[in-house]
Parts: C-alpha cells; sequence; structure tokens
C-alpha cells in the first residue's frame, strides 16, 4: 500500500478515533478528523491531547491531525475509520444511531474504491443490516465500490503499557478484498498481530464475547464478597490465594459496580441480539442484575455499619472519595458512584464528595476538607491519590467509619487504628 498516496478519515475523534488518527498520521498517513463537537475539533487544532493519553504526548508533536467540518472535504480520503459511541439507552438497548448516522455520512461522501472500517462496538449483524444497506443505499456495490470491515476497539482508558499502537486487534469484512485492504492498513500502524477472522460477524462478535466475559467475572466475585462477608471470609484474600494457581484462573476483583463505557454496555447488545433468534443469554442477564446491584449493596453495607453505631443515613456527614467509574480517569460513564451518590442523598446523608479528574462534581477542593466534614468515609473510587492518604489521618480527622468500595485501603491497619472497616467482601 503506497502509504504517502492514502488519505484516512476518522469519523469520531474520542478515546478510540483520537489516538488512532495520531497514530495513523505518524505512520505516514495522510489524516482527516471529524467530529460533531467544535470544542474537540478546536482543541486539536491547538494540538492539544484531547485524550489525556500520557503516551500520545511524545507522539502529538510528530502528528498532523487536518480537522474537517464539512462531510463533503472528506471526499478524497481513501480509507474511513468509524469510531463513533455505541451506548445503551436508560432500558439498556443499545443506540446505533451515531454508527448510523456516521454510515450514511461517509456513504455520501466517500469515492469508489475506498475502505471502511468500523471500530465502534457493535453487536454481530451490525454491518450486515444497518452499515452495508448504508452504502447500497447510495447505489455502491460491497466488495466491489466499497469495502467495508469491522475492526473492533481495544482501547483500555489510562493503561501505561497496552495502547493503540501495540495491542493485537482482529478485524472481519464482507469479502476476501476488504478483508486484505483492511488487515493491511492495521500491519501498516499496529506493531502487534492483527488476527483476519472468517466473517464479520465474527469480529462483531469477538468484543462483545471479551467485555461479556469481563463482566460475568466481576459477577462471579461480586456474588462471592457477599456470601463471603456473612461467613466472615475475606475475600480478597481469597481471590489472591487462587492466583497462586498458575494456570486456569483469571483474577478478578469485588467493588461498588462497574462503570465505562465498555464493561457494563456490551453484554447488553448479545443479550438484545439475541432475542431476534428467540434465544435468552440468562448467565449475561443475571451478571448484570448482580453488578448493576452492587451499588445498593455498598449503600446497604454503610447503613447497616452506621446503624451499628447507633446512627442512621439522614444527616449522617459521609465523605466520598471518588466519583470516576476508574482510577486516575476522570470518566463518568456508567460510574457507580452516580447511583452511590442518588441513593445517599435520597436517604437523607450530607455529601462531601472529592474527585481530582471531576472537579464538576466534587464539593470539596482535597481530601483534607473531606475529612474534615465527615464522620464516616465512603471510597468509591481507587485513585492513586487516595491509596496513599496515611490511615493515621483518617484516625486525626476523627472518621469513625470507612466503607471502601474499591477495597483498596489498608484494612488492618485501619482496625488497628480503632476506625470501622468494611469493604466489598471483606
Ligand atoms: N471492575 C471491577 N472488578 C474488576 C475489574 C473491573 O469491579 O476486576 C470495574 C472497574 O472498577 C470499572 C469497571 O469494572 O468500574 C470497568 O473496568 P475495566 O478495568 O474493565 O475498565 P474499562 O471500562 O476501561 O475496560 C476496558 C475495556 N477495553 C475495551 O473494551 C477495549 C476492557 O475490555 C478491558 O478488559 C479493560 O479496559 C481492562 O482490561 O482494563
Amino acid at each position: 500500500m503506497q502509504k504517502n498516496m492514502e488519505k484516512v478519515c476518522v469519523i469520531g475523534l474520542g478515546y478510540v478515533g483520537f489516538p488512532l488518527a495520531v497514530l495513523c498520521s505518524i505512520n505516514g498517513y495522510e489524516v482527516y478528523g471529524f467530529d460533531k463537537d467544535e470544542k474537540k475539533l478546536a482543541r486539536i487544532e491547538k494540538g492539544e491531547n484531547i485524550v489525556e493519553e500520557k503516551y500520545l504526548d511524545e507522539l502529538l508533536p510528530k502528528a498532523k491531525i487536518n480537522v474537517i467540518r464539512d462531510e463533503s472535504q472528506m471526499k478524497d480520503c481513501d480509507i474511513f475509520i468509524i469510531a463513533v459511541p455505541t451506548p445503551v439507552d436508560e432500558k439498556y438497548y443499545p443506540d446505533l444511531s451515531y454508527v448510523i448516522s456516521a454510515s450514511v455520512t461517509v456513504a455520501k461522501n466517500m469515492k469508489k474504491g475506498s475502505l471502511v472500517i468500523v471500530e465502534s462496538t457493535i453487536n454481530p449483524g451490525v454491518c450486515e443490516e444497518f452499515v452495508r444497506p448504508a452504502f447500497e443505499k447510495e447505489g455502491f456495490t460491497v466488495g466491489q465500490d466499497v469495502f467495508i470491515a469491522h475492526c473492533p476497539e481495544r482501547i483500555n482508558p489510562g493503561d501505561p503499557k497496552w495502547n493503540v499502537s501495540n495491542i493485537p486487534r482482529v478485524v472481519g469484512s464482507f469479502d476476501e478484498q476488504g478483508l486484505e485492504k483492511s488487515v493491511k492498513f492495521y500491519e501498516s500502524i499496529v506493531g502487534a498481530k492483527i488476527m483476519p477472522m472468517k466473517t464479520i460477524r465474527e469480529a462483531e462478535a469477538v468484543k462483545i464475547m471479551e467485555n461479556s466475559f469481563r463482566d460475568i467475572n466481576i459477577a462471579f466475585v461480586n456474588e462471592l464478597a457477599k456470601s463471603f462477608n456473612l461467613m466472615d471470609i475475606d475475600v480478597v484474600n481469597v481471590i489472591r490465594g487462587a492466583s497462586t494457581k498458575p494456570f486456569a484462573f483469571m483474577a478478578h476483583w469485588p467493588s461498588c459496580g462497574v462503570g465505562g463505557h465498555c464493561i457494563p454496555v456490551d453484554p447488553y447488545y448479545l443479550i438484545e441480539k439475541a432475542k431476534e433468534n428467540d434465544f435468552d443469554h440468562q448467565f449475561l442477564r443475571v451478571a448484570r442484575a448482580i453488578n448493576n446491584g452492587m451499588p445498593l449493596y455498598s449503600v446497604e453495607l454503610l447503613q447497616d455499619e452506621l446503624n451499628s453505631l447507633g446512627k442512621s443515613l439522614k444527616g449522617a456527614k459521609i465523605g466520598l472519595l471518588g466519583v470516576s467509574y476508574k482510577a486516575n480517569v476522570g470518566d463518568l460513564r456508567e460510574s457507580p458512584a452516580l447511583k452511590i451518590i442518588e441513593l445517599l442523598e435520597k436517604h437523607g446523608a450530607v455529601l462531601n464528595i472529592y474527585d481530582p479528574f471531576i472537579p464538576k462534581l466534587s464539593n470539596a477542593n482535597n481530601v483534607e476538607e473531606v475529612l474534615d466534614r465527615s464522620e464516616a468515609i465512603f471510597l468509591a473510587t481507587g485513585h492513586d491519590e487516595f491509596l496513599k492518604i496515611p490511615v493515621e489521618k483518617f484516625k486525626e480527622h476523627g472518621i469513625g467509619l470507612i466503607v471502601d468500595g474499591m477495597n483498596c485501603l489498608d484494612k488492618d491497619k485501619l482496625l488497628a487504628l480503632g476506625i470501622k472497616y468494611k469493604g466489598i467482601g471483606r
């Protein structure tokens, strides 16, 4: 492939599209970026690292992303990458509107012979039922005038080791040519294995399986946590013990809930799709229900512990440390902490909230202020800043109770200081 002749257009410049655009540019492609968010486009034009991924800091100065605001400007491109959101709605139904809209935009503005790759997470059948028709409607024959492929994104926000340049990928297409073109494209930018799948549905199924696997395993340890809590067994130590087995075990960890743009969302894609075949993914549904129930379970832990001290949640001054769904990133999507805040406020608790990555939801400026104003602490996100709090500080500020929603504080030291400690399953 003559890279310097190839123009790539990335539609959707978020945590998936933006790093990919940078990677294509530093690998010799002429890159165009299209997004509906003008603020994002302006920041990219200023050379900002809009996804705040450290590894991009050194790559950005070498990259050139031509921001386009009018979709007609994408018409000279040869390769189109669709990396738009695929959220679920309030009933947990998959929302494919962004993928469909992006497909129509490309179909209306591309030249014959282009390669179109969908990276957004989609369930098996979406490329056949929604993407392909968008191009056929414009008179294109798939496999001749346009080549369509799916390469599910595998971004892990905040990961210091794995990123778009070194994570292996899978690719599927409707036809041999589409497969060959897309495998060659990814081999030209990714320094890792690119596995061609037999069909495009297989590629769609791989990502859904990966993330459903994670959701089920988290639900498994969350259920164990609730059961072992009643048997006075520390589930974290049990998982550590099981992890000494060098094969056939993969540790997952209980917590106050499962958030993010992937894990709590992707299983619903499969659950809903399978219904069309009258198949009920019971296991996926139960796992989702267990994980969705963890915020309430965690709040009930706090309530029970306060009651055991003769107090109630109503009027209790609770310090909430962390709101983001994941440590050391500022991302609220499906964050369990949002549900925990809702439940605590419903019970009349007085909240002192601090998340260094989410100032807009913090009503305290730092940990000190939270400890000063609170009688009990709920830790909802395992930010490094919270892990570094010396346990004595909780004692100095008169904190009598800590619910550790991420099992990341030193339980033994806190107990030794006379502070009531409740983790999730410990
Ligand atoms: N969580 C647990 N217990 C665990 C692991 C995670 O409760 O053992 C919770 C986290 O607290 C968080 C949620 O689940 O609220 C999701 O955590 P995550 O580590 O899976 O982070 P994500 O959402 O960034 O997931 C991404 C995914 N990447 C893609 O979909 C491309 C996922 O496939 C990766 O496995 C995951 O990163 C990763 O490995 O970190």
